[in-house]
């Protein structure tokens, strides 16, 4: 059996997919994510000029021979750019092993170990009242976990993940106006003020048994976040997101000797070598790699692996950028994993990225149900992602008061 053929599309309804398709010489395929949000067009560039040529003619059944011969031939190693290319090639190889096996991918990995996978949606408020609502409609809606972000009074403005006006659009992550970021001002004092209070109030009003999560995303240093990490032990929340920056990891160190407060980290990791630290010294409760850009399937079921041996569990990163091909590799390893813990979740499922992307998986009750479609279950329309192309867009940068350069 032999790869014949492999194209990139980038494209997508409001968003840049890196969609990777392999063509094989029996007529089955296998579809690839490597969508790097607001850098898209670089794992494609490394797709197409140095890994499709190789791949042409390679046994697609010998997944990991061709996972080891594209990371170790690089000879620079890791890093998102090429891991998100890596990651495509193998999802997509793993597609091919399910459809030739006839079986869900999850089938492949050891079987189910739950129906339903627990998910979590962003509720957002340019204030406490307008994030209340946002909350209760996610409740209303049957959803069981909710991450919760807040504008914050006297911010200079919005801060992480909240629209500026209460009812405002919700494109907060990537403004696709062009490739200059908006700047945003961030104030730690406003913050680690207001915010312990802002989740205490959220406690208050939706009872213990939401789940609530709140991400930081990097903006406080190692004895900031202890500080916070300890102020919010009451609320009880499920988790506390990137409280520092993760290249720092003695900073997590600093943060367990204070709270017990659960913390998740990852998102921006690529690789087994940038976890292992601390999930060797168990310095997180969550491992928050995804599927795409930390070198697909074969790689992130290593570090899954890894971590349940050291009673950390998986809350895979799943962003609005994140594509229904990603989403549905997660699913498949959320529905094996046995020490999965929860998957970030947000709507994908416009008409425009379903006609894109079909699929029979489904969500209900804030759980996910993975299909059992073969493979990854989700197809693509190549006829629709001809209406797409690449949008520039890009995410905020952040800056203090006084113009000082901080953490998105
Ligand atoms: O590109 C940046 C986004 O992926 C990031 O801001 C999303 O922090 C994020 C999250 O938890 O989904
Ligand atoms: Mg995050």
């Amino acid at each position: 059996m032999k790869i014949t053929n492999a194209k990139v599309f980038v494209g997508g309804p409001g968003k840049n997919y890196v969609t990777l398709k392999i063509e094989t010489d029996q007529g089955v395929y296998g579809l690839g994510d490597a969508t790097l949000n607001n850098r898209e067009t670089l794992p494609a560039a490394y797709l197409q000029d140095y890994l499709i040529p190789c791949l042409i003619g390679m046994d697609p059944r010998r997944s990991e021979d061709i996972w080891q011969f594209f990371y170790r031939g690089a000879y620079f190693r890791r890093g998102p750019i090429a891991m998100a290319a890596f990651g495509a090639i193998d999802m997509a190889l793993w597609d091919i092993k399910g459809k030739l096996a006839n079986m869900p991918l999850y089938q492949l990995f050891g079987g189910k170990s739950r129906d339903g996978a627990l998910v979590y949606a962003h509720a957002t408020g340019a204030d406490l009242p307008d994030l209340m609502e946002s909350i209760a409609h996610y409740v209303d809606a049957g959803y069981k976990a909710v991450r919760v972000q807040c504008g914050i009074p006297g911010m200079p403005s919005a801060s992480y993940a909240v629209p500026e006006t209460p009812g405002a659009s919700k494109h907060y992550i990537t403004d696709f106006s062009g490739i200059r970021p908006k700047i945003e001002i961030w104030d730690t004092d406003c913050y680690m003020r207001y915010m312990p209070g802002a989740l205490a109030e959220i406690r208050e009003r939706f009872g213990p048994d939401l789940k609530l999560l709140h991400d930081v995303h990097h903006r406080l240093t190692p004895r900031e976040a202890a500080q916070f990490a300890k102020a919010v032990e009451p609320v009880n929340l499920f988790w506390l997101e990137d409280p520092t920056p993760a290249e720092d990891q003695t900073a997590l160190k600093l943060i367990r000797q204070h709270s017990t407060t659960p913390i998740a980290i990852g998102e921006v990791f690529n690789s087994l070598h940038d976890c292992q630290h601390l999930i060797e010294q168990e310095l997180i409760d969550f491992i928050r790699v995804a599927v795409t850009y930390a070198g697909g399937i074969t790689h992130v079921k290593r570090i899954v692996e890894l971590a349940g041996m050291h009673h950390i569990r998986t809350g895979f990163h799943g962003a609005p950028s994140h594509s229904p091909l990603c989403m549905a590799a997660q699913a498949h390893l959320n529905a094996w994993a046995p020490n999965f813990g929860i998957q970030e979740y947000l709507v994908l499922g416009t008409p425009e990225c379903d006609a894109l992307f079909p699929s029979d998986h489904q969500m209900q009750d804030g759980l996910f149900h993975v299909s059992d479609a073969p493979g990854l279950g989700v197809d693509f329309d190549e006829a629709q992602a001809a209406r797409y192309s690449y949008a520039p867009g890009s995410h905020p940068v952040v800056r203090l008061q006084d113009g000082t350069l901080w953490n998105y």
